[in-house]
């Protein structure tokens, strides 16, 4: 299976550290296509790569994945879209939320029937349950 991971980069890294535990733990279960993110090693700065290469890639990626999961604790632009554009393609679409987050949720998220939403505070509690997804 083929997971996109998605998460805010230029929108802020305040759940970096999630990031990297949620991509630690996808690894075990899937080819994670955006390993970079959850890293460690990526800054707000993003990949040192043109806009142009990262949009076409990522697309690109998107429609070949299985699965979109999302941690959408930090709003952004392009997670937004991500979300959007695997709407569109069919792919299905797990976000997982912070309850510690100071940013509400977008109604766009909230809202959207389509979209599995997890609530999470420990991240024991978003791996049990990413578990229940995967299964
Ligand atoms: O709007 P954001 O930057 O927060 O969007 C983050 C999402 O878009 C992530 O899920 C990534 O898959 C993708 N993304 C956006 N920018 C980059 C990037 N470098 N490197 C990797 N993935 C990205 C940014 C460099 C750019 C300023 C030229």
């Amino acid at each position: 299976m083929k997971v996109y991971f998605a998460g805010s980069i230029t929108g802020g890294m305040e759940f970096a550290k999630q990031y990297e535990q949620l991509n630690d733990f996808l690894k075990t279960k899937a080819i994670v296509l955006t390993e970079h993110l959850g890293s460690g090693k990526i800054s707000d700065q993003g990949e040192q790569l043109e806009a142009d290469y990262i949009f076409k890639r990522d697309t690109d990626w998107i429609k070949e994945s299985d699965l979109l999961i999302a941690e959408v604790s930090t709003p952004s632009l392009g997670v937004g879209y991500e979300i959007a554009l695997a709407e569109q393609v069919g792919t299905p679409i797990v976000c997982l939320y912070n309850k510690k987050s100071l940013k509400r949720l977008s109604g766009m998220i909230r809202g959207n029937k389509k979209i599995t939403l997890i609530y999470y505070e420990t991240i024991e509690e978003a791996i049990q349950e990413l578990k229940k997804v995967l299964a």
